[in-house]
C-alpha cells in the first residue's frame, strides 16, 4: 500500500470516530455538515476571524501584526516590497499533523477525509480565503497538493487542469503564485529520485511530471519555479553511480531551461539546496555546493537559489551564512522563511520566532536590495500539537512579525552606523596604496616579501567581536 493510501485511511477512520462522537464538523458525501445542495462548503472557511490589520507593539490582539506594516516605508522600500511574502499549500492546506510516530492530529471543518477532487476545489477556495484575510499576494504550490494523483499522468494532468483553472479564477488579478514546483518525492516510483532515479522510465516520467508543472505555474502568472531534489541523493555509494546520477541531473535541468524559454516563461529557475533528509546524501547539499554544481555543467546564470533557513542549519551552516553564499555568488532568489530546532535533529520547518536570526537574514536581504521577483515563502508548518484552525493564522502572524522585526532592526544598525564602521575599519589597511595592489592582483610574491621584510612583524589589532555582538544586541 502506498504510504499516501495510510495516512487517508488513518484521516477516514479517524474522520469517522470524530463524527460519531460529535467531534469537529466535517463534510462529507453521507452528511449534512456545512456542505450545500451543490456539495459546496457554505459560508466563510474561516468564521469569526478578520481581516489581519496592523495594530502596532502595544497591540495584545493575537490576530494583529504588531510589527508588520505592509504599507510603510523602511529603508526606501514597503516593507510588502522587502518581504513578499507567500503562504505554502503543502504545509497550510495539506498538512495533517502525521509524523512517523504517529497519526493526523488535525481535521480542519472543511475536509472530508477523500483526496477528491472535489475536496481539492474545495481546499483550493479555502486557501484563497486564508491568503486574503492574511493579506499576502503570493502562494505556493507543488502540483500533486493541489490536484490528486490519477491512475495515469494523463488523468493526473487532467485533474491538476480543472483545479489549477478554479486556482486562476480565484487569484483574481492581485494574486499569483510566487513558485510552483513538482512534487517527485511521494510516490514510490520516485524511491531512486527522479532526474537521478537508476531507471530511465522514471527519468522520462519526471521530466513529463515537470514539464506539466512549469506549464501551470507560468498559466497562473508563476514568478518563479522551484527544484527541490527531494530524492536526488543516495542512500549508498556502493551501488551508486554518483557521476552518472549527477551528469543526468544536469541534463534535466538544461532541458527545464530550454521548455521555460520555448513556452516563453520568465520566471527565476530556482534549486533548494538540502544536506540530508530522505536520502542520507542529497546532490544540493548546500548553497556552495550547488554553485560548484551548477559553473561545472555551464547552468550557472540560468537558476538561482531557495535558501530555506532550516536546510542550512541541517548542512550545519547557519541561515545567514548559506545567504551570504548565495548572494556573493550572484544567486540569492529565494527564502523559504522557516527555522529549525537547536535540540531536534531532523527538518522541523518551524515558523521564525528568533529576532536575532530574523535580523541577520534580513541583514542579506537589505545587502541584495531585496528578493524580487522571489520572496519569502513559509515552508513552514504548526506543530502537531496546535490544531485549532485560528493557529493556522497566528503561526503566519508571527513569521511576519518576526522578519519585520528583523528588518527595523537592520534599518536602526544601518541608521547607527557604528556596526559597518567597525567592519570597514578591521579591514581599512587594505584602502591603501598596496591594498588597492593586492586587489586588483598585481601584487606579486617578490614584491611582497620585499613588504614584510621592510616592515618586519605584523601589528594585529583586536577582531572587537564581543564590541560587534554588543551594537548587535542594542537593536534587537
Ligand atoms: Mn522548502
Amino acid at each position: 500500500m502506498k504510504p499516501v493510501e495510510i495516512l487517508l485511511l488513518f484521516l477516514c477512520f479517524n474522520v469517522f470516530t470524530f463524527g460519531a462522537i460529535g467531534g469537529p464538523p466535517t463534510c462529507p458525501a453521507d452528511l449534512d455538515g456545512e456542505c450545500g445542495d451543490s456539495g459546496e462548503w457554505k459560508g466563510e472557511f474561516f468564521p469569526g476571524i478578520p481581516k489581519i490589520k496592523y495594530e502596532g507593539p502595544s497591540s495584545k490582539n493575537p490576530l494583529a501584526f504588531k510589527w508588520y506594516n505592509a504599507e510603510e516605508v523602511i529603508l526606501g522600500k514597503k516593507m510588502k516590497d522587502w518581504f513578499r511574502f507567500s503562504v505554502a499549500f503543502w504545509h497550510t492546506f495539506r498538512g495533517t499533523g502525521a509524523d512517523p510516530f504517529g497519526a493526523p492530529t488535525k481535521y480542519w471543518p472543511w475536509e472530508d477525509g477523500t483526496n477528491s477532487l472535489a475536496m481539492a476545489k474545495r481546499r483550493m477556495r479555502a486557501n484563497f480565503e486564508f491568503i486574503d484575510k492574511l493579506g499576502v499576494d503570493f502562494w505556493c504550490f507543488h502540483d500533486r497538493d493541489i490536484a490528486p494523483d490519477g491512475k495515469t499522468l494523463e488523468e493526473s494532468n487532467a485533474n491538476l487542469d480543472e483545479v489549477v483553472a478554479l486556482a486562476k479564477e480565484l487569484q483574481g488579478s492581485k494574486i499569483h503564485p510566487l513558485w510552483g514546483t513538482a512534487q517527485l518525492f511521494l510516490h514510490p516510483r520516485y524511491m531512486h529520485g527522479g532526474a537521478t532515479s537508476s531507471e530511465l522510465s522514471v527519468y522520462a516520467y519526471a521530466a513529463a511530471q515537470v514539464k506539466k508543472a512549469i506549464e501551470v505555474t507560468h498559466y497562473l502568472g508563476g514568478e518563479n519555479y522551484v527544484f527541490w531534489g527531494g530524492r536526488e541523493g543516495y542512500q549508498s555509494l556502493l551501488n551508486t553511480d554518483m557521476g552518472r546520477e549527477l551528469d543526468h541531473l544536469a541534463r534535466f535541468l538544461e532541458a527545464a531551461v530550454a521548455y521555460k524559454k520555448k513556452i516563453g516563461f520568465n520566471g527565476t529557475l530556482l534549486i533548494e539546496p538540502k544536506p540530508q533528509e530522505p536520502t542520507k546524501h542529497q546532490y544540493d547539499w548546500d548553497a556552495a555546493t550547488t554553485a560548484n554544481f551548477l559553473r561545472k555543467y555551464g547552468l550557472i546564470g540560468e537558476f538561482k537559489l531557495n535558501i530555506e533557513c532550516n536546510h542550512a542549519t541541517l548542512s550545519g551552516h547557519s541561515c545567514h551564512h548559506e545567504l551570504e553564499t548565495a548572494r556573493l555568488n550572484g544567486l540569492l532568489g529565494n527564502i523559504d522563511a522557516n527555522t529549525g530546532d537547536p535540540q531536534i535533529g531532523w527538518d522541523t520547518d518551524q515558523f521564525l520566532t528568533d529576532i536575532g536570526e530574523a535580523t541577520m537574514v534580513m541583514f542579506s536581504v537589505v545587502k541584495n536590495g531585496g528578493l524580487a521577483p522571489g520572496g519569502f515563502n513559509f515552508d513552514a508548518k504548526l506543530r502537531r500539537e496546535s490544531t485549532d484552525v485560528e493557529d493556522l493564522f497566528i503561526a503566519h502572524i508571527g513569521g511576519m512579525d518576526t522578519l519585520a522585526r528583523g528588518l527595523r532592526n537592520v534599518a536602526k544598525i544601518i541608521e547607527d552606523g557604528s556596526l559597518p564602521e567597525l567592519v570597514r575599519k578591521r579591514y581599512s589597511s587594505f584602502d591603501t596604496e598596496i591594498g588597492a595592489l593586492i586587489e586588483a592582483g598585481k601584487a606579486d610574491f617578490e614584491f611582497l616579501e620585499k613588504k614584510a621584510i621592510e616592515w618586519g612583524e605584523p601589528k594585529v589589532p583586536s577582531a572587537k567581536q564581543e564590541l560587534a555582538e554588543m551594537i548587535f544586541q542594542l537593536a534587537l
